[in-house]
């Protein structure tokens, strides 16, 4: 089904019509109401006026989750404090957040993005929603909530969490349709069938499944396991929230961009060039419609590639690849976005500690888990008798003081519950020339 069959399957000439209508209002409204804009478009030698066609996006500069951080809290707000109805932020990096917002007319385009992706996985008006994204800050929960609302899907807003809890509501409320991270399907899979029961005599019918990176295994098998279509939903704080692209139930042959709200490019990573079609770069959204926060070519971090052949599902849109890693180190760890900077900046200037660490990611059944390797300065070693062993249970009162200490550090540093590893001096890698590698990813996508 779709939501919206005007805009879905609007002819590719009558598209570039109005993007590039609404690339101008864009360029527009944030070089009279952005100083950030106005001065990077000035130095780019861009005035709004020059914005003819969609081949002037490559004069426009690029955004980057630095300029939030830089711009923090609102420098690259466009419209009065008064116009904005809802605030999010992007997930992880507690401390400094990136913070988004939203007019009227925001929220109501959101939700109408939503409601065409849950129609693109198959569900239908009367459907029971099951939302388990997590409410609150992240965009996930609150922006299917409205689109589910939006196309009349009872909803049950369960948010993240309490396994148990969900298990129930799955079985007494039998919802048609969920949405929830990827890894998170496959932990209620094996909750439920550690239960002696089916997930697939649930009778869920389709699952929306985004906000980390997954596989094609990772879809097998949820599939399998639900008997259920596994869809694929992409989306980012920064652009909007989940809603920029999703898979259709038809084709499941990449995501649909909803292009009439956002011009999608691939560039190259290392030199910002734009790639041709089809090759494989870093994505650069540019949003078309939003009023609170409309970003010029903002530098997702993510990989993926663009499709412009037809899908069989008659959506005329672009769909991009399956996001493939990103182009930075952020690494994405059960929907919480940590990059091993942050670990760094907790742990620098922490007494007893050598500045030498490892992360190691794992998948432990379904859900990943970071073990921070932090390695010991000698003088604390010394200090606390020698070798400190691997049993925690035997350790001197002051080295389980430390990991305790490191472990409510990293915590709150993160925003992620995290394992710390105490290394002896010498023990964690270092450069052997080349760039130090500071993490191992363990988890087989
Ligand atoms: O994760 C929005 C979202 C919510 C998407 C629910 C889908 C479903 P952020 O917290 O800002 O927003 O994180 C955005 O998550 O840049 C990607 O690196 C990653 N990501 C999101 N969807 C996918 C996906 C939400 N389908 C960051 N596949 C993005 C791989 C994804 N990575």
């Amino acid at each position: 089904m779709l939501w919206n069959k005007d805009m879905e399957t609007l002819s590719r000439a009558d598209l570039r019509g109005l993007q590039v209508k609404r690339l101008q209002e864009t360029v527009a409204r944030v070089y009279e109401h952005v100083p950030f804009y106005r001065e990077t478009l000035a130095r780019a030698g861009v005035s709004p006026v020059s914005i003819r066609d969609l081949e002037d996006l490559r004069r426009l500069p690029f955004t980057r989750k630095s300029d939030f951080r830089d711009q923090y809290p609102w420098g690259l707000l466009a419209v009065p404090m008064q116009e904005v109805i809802r605030i999010h932020a992007s997930s992880g990096t507690t401390g400094r957040p990136i913070f988004v917002a939203y007019t009227r007319n925001d929220v109501a385009g959101w939700a109408e993005l939503c409601a065409r992706c849950l129609a693109s996985a198959g569900a239908r008006p009367g459907d029971v929603f099951h939302n388990a994204y997590g409410y609150g800050l992240f965009t996930g929960g609150l922006g299917f909530h409205y689109g589910a609302e939006l196309m009349g899907l009872p909803v049950v807003p369960v948010s993240g969490g309490n396994t148990e809890r969900q298990i129930l509501l799955l079985q007494d409320l039998r919802p048609r349709v969920i949405a929830c991270t990827p890894s998170y399907a496959l932990t209620l899979a094996e909750v439920i069938a550690a239960k002696g029961i089916s997930p697939a005599s649930l009778g869920l019918r389709c699952a929306l499944l985004g906000a980390e990176p997954w596989s094609e295994g990772m879809r097998q098998e949820i599939e399998q396991k639900f008997g259920m279509d596994a869809i694929n939903i992409y989306g980012l704080s920064e652009v909007v929230g989940p809603g920029v692209s999703c898979e259709c139930v038809e084709a499941k042959a990449g995501l649909h961009v909803y292009e009439d709200h956002f011009l999608p490019e691939v560039v190259d990573p290392a030199t910002g060039e734009p790639l041709p079609v089809g090759e494989e770069g870093e994505l650069v959204f540019t949003t078309l419609t939003k009023e609170a926060l409309p970003v010029l070519r903002y530098r997702t971090g993510d990989l993926a590639s663009l499709d412009p052949t037809p899908c069989a599902c008659g959506r005329t849109s672009v769909r991009m690849s399956r996001i493939k890693g990103r182009a930075d180190d952020m690494l994405v760890i059960r929907g919480v976005n940590v990059f091993p900077s942050q670990v760094e900046a907790a742990l620098v200037g922490l007494p007893d500690l050598a500045p030498h660490y490892h992360l190691v990611v794992t998948r432990e059944g379904t859900l990943d888990a970071l073990e921070v390797q932090i390695e010991l300065s000698e003088g604390f070693v010394k200090h606390a008798g020698g070798a400190i062993g691997h049993d925690p249970a035997v350790w001197p009162e002051d080295v389980k003081a430390l990991h305790a200490r490191l472990l409510r550090t990293l915590k709150s540093a993160l925003g992620l519950t995290v394992t710390v590893t105490l290394l002896a001096p010498g023990q964690a890698p270092r450069s052997e020339g080349g760039k130090l590698k500071r993490v191992t990813d363990r988890r087989r996508l």
